[in-house]
């Protein structure tokens, strides 16, 4: 008897191999944390699974056996390495993922410390399933049923099922999918639909504007306008520094000298700066800082922003006729930056294709080789001009040679807190070099040298990470101190020293920096606030914790995984004590309409330019 004689018989395989798949996403699940509702998760995930196999059974009429097992193996492999990637960035691989693939070999040492042997058992069964498949397969069948409507009517009711359960997750989850609401399959698929779709952002423009109108404003006469102007200005965005360790010691040895010294004297110090990336980690950081908002929910902004015409600091500043530099010590094309700078208004990218890859660690050229060979380029600059660099040896893992380390560590040595704070230490070295450098070639004094963290480089959601960094700090390690990184700005002779402790973001730079240099923003193309003329903090966090989070000058307030209101926390930042979460609910609200409105802003206000690589263009379109 032929195998499509046997009635039902490819309904059993599919029955057998959704089974085992429903098992592996029980455990997947689990693995991720899913907490609300995981069974439920885990069913329309399969569900899903299910349609696939079946379209498949439908539309194939021979080698069934063979698409069967190659879907199996695909949505096992899945959940191999999305639990990879989850390990190390707490979500699932994203659909964006593919435009940085090219990337991948300078990235290979990062994955490697990732894999674990644990997460091999998703294969566990493929001896077994092997087998039988090997023994039973029957590659010249044929199916020679007729295709039926009814058959196909089985699969819409699978996607009914699928669709109006994830409705009632939407509905719970204030609006919002999240990998951990939707379950893996689910949330890849929406993934890519989010990806190529293109959803257009309308509907709640003014609700937004309204929320975002009760913001308390700024100084009417603005303090410090104009300290910078006509300076040379030096930015140093520095890879995964962290707030924590200025003015700290690590087994009786400072780990930032040169940084505690700078905020000892003329230096305006933002203690309560934070990190406000998305997909594009590093990358997102230049874009939020330069542009005053926020990076995108869908995809790295340099890609999903590549072509706009932007209004940035850097092409404020080149009305102002600065030179504008940009020095990276890796290729040019990571995280699309050679296309998007540009639209940015850099007039130099300076990176391993100009620069001499001397010296290694890790993903690219040392910081203080990068440092040395720009002061070449920095020397015949017309001025002034706006420099900006991107470090690099402080990216995880943290691995240097002994000849690089600086610190002596017993306690911590071969810790990753260790690793990681001698790459800072060997970055905190790396800007006296340049501080030097600078001295000697008559440039210190009239140079302002700002510095900020891009993100930070120990995630408290990993345990072993938790643990050494609560112990190192006394206090538990929450997202109040891991999104917490540096902001400083250094002026020469200025005898400017303070501390400012109103709660700002990445996104607040720009407006920050331009009063500074004596320069007005166009309030409406830009939704970042000027630190030093402001008593109202506000930092949106977006995309590493979800959408809503929020810090402000008393609490954070961070969403739960699954998107609920209710199952969010939140809690005093000085004194930790936890906070009634209906006391959020303003921030929360506030924090989504500013992400959404920067969007809009983003899409709808700035153009797509019609030649890309025509350079920088000063023209904008009037918002609406
Ligand atoms: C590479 C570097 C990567 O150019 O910017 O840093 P990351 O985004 O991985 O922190
Ligand atoms: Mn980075």
């Amino acid at each position: 008897m032929s195998l499509y004689e046997a009635k039902g018989s490819n309904k059993v395989k599919i029955a057998i191999y959704n089974l085992l798949i429903f098992i592996k996403l029980l455990v997947f699940h689990h693995f991720i944390d899913i907490q609300y509702r995981s069974i439920l998760v885990s069913l329309l995930n399969v569900i899903t699974s299910i349609s696939i196999f079946s379209i498949a059974n439908y539309l194939f009429r021979r080698r069934k056996d063979e698409i069967f097992m190659g879907l199996y193996m695909a949505l096992t492999a899945l959940l191999f390495f999305d639990s990879l990637y989850y390990s190390h960035f707490f979500t699932l691989i994203p659909i964006n993922a593919i435009y940085q693939v090219g990337h991948l070999g300078a990235v290979s040492g990062s994955v490697k410390t990732l894999l674990k042997p644990v997460y091999f058992l998703y294969f566990a069964d493929w001896p077994i399933v092997l087998y039988l498949y090997f023994k039973n397969r029957k590659t010249a069948a044929v199916d020679t049923r007729r295709r039926s409507p009814r058959q196909l009517s089985w699969v819409l009711l699978l996607f009914l099922c699928i669709f109006f359960g994830n409705q009632q997750v939407k509905i719970a989850a204030g609006g919002f999918y999240t990998p951990f609401n939707l379950g893996t399959y689910n949330y890849h698929i929406y993934d890519v639909y989010r990806l190529f779709g293109k959803t257009p952002l309308v509907d709640n423009v003014d609700a937004w504007m309204e929320i975002l109108e009760n913001e308390t404003p700024e100084n009417p006469i603005k303090r410090y306008h104009g300290l910078l102007e006509g300076k040379n200005i030096i930015v140093i965005q520095a890879e995964s520094l962290q707030g924590f360790v200025l003015n700290r010691e690590v087994e009786g040895q400072a780990i930032t000298p040169v940084l505690n010294q700078l905020i000892s004297k003329d230096t305006l110090y933002f203690s309560r700066y934070y990190e406000q990336v998305g997909w594009g980690n590093t990358s997102d950081a230049e874009f939020v800082t330069h542009n005053g908002l926020h990076a995108s929910t869908i995809n790295f902004s340099y890609k999903q922003y590549e072509g706009k015409q932007l209004f940035s600091l850097p092409m404020l500043l080149k009305q102002e006729d600065y030179e504008t530099i940009v020095f990276h010590g890796n290729e040019p094309d990571f995280w699309n930056r050679k296309s998007m700078y540009p639209t940015i208004g850099f007039d130099q990218f300076i990176s391993s294709e100009e620069l001499n890859m001397e010296e290694i660690i890790g993903l690219g050229l040392s910081d203080k080789s990068l440092f040395q060979q720009s002061m070449a380029y920095l020397k015949q600059l017309p001025k002034p001009f706006y420099s900006f660099y991107i470090t690099v040896t402080s990216h995880y893992p943290y691995v240097m040679a002994e000849e690089q380390k600086g610190l002596s560590l017993e306690k911590y040595e071969d810790t990753l807190l260790g690793d990681y704070l001698q790459t800072v230490n060997y970055l905190d070295a790396a800007i006296g070099e340049l501080i030097e450098a600078l001295k000697r070639e008559g440039l210190y004094e009239n140079t302002a040298i700002i510095l900020y963290g891009d993100h930070h480089g120990l995630d408290a959601r990993n345990e072993e990470i938790n643990a050494e960094v609560t112990e190192f700090l006394g206090k538990p390690y929450q997202e109040d101190e891991m999104y917490r990184v540096p902001m400083m700005i250094h002026i020469p002779q200025s005898n400017l020293k303070r501390e400012i402790k109103t709660v700002g973001g990445q996104i607040d730079f720009y407006p920050t920096i331009a009063n500074l240099i004596g320069l007005e923003t166009k309030d409406e193309n830009v939704l970042g606030k000027d630190l030093l003329n402001t008593k109202e903090g506000f930092a949106v966090q977006q995309v590493h914790t979800g959408k809503g989070s929020f810090i402000n000058n008393e609490m954070m307030f961070i969403i739960s995984k699954d998107g609920i209101f209710e199952n969010s926390k939140a809690w005093h930042i000085h004194t930790g004590e936890p906070v009634e979460l209906e006391e959020a609910r303003e921030g929360y609200e506030r924090a989504i309409a500013e992400i959404f409105l920067s969007e809009y802003i983003i899409e709808n206000v700035f153009q797509v330019s019609e030649e890309e690589d025509s350079g920088v263009s000063m023209e904008l379109q009037d918002g609406e």
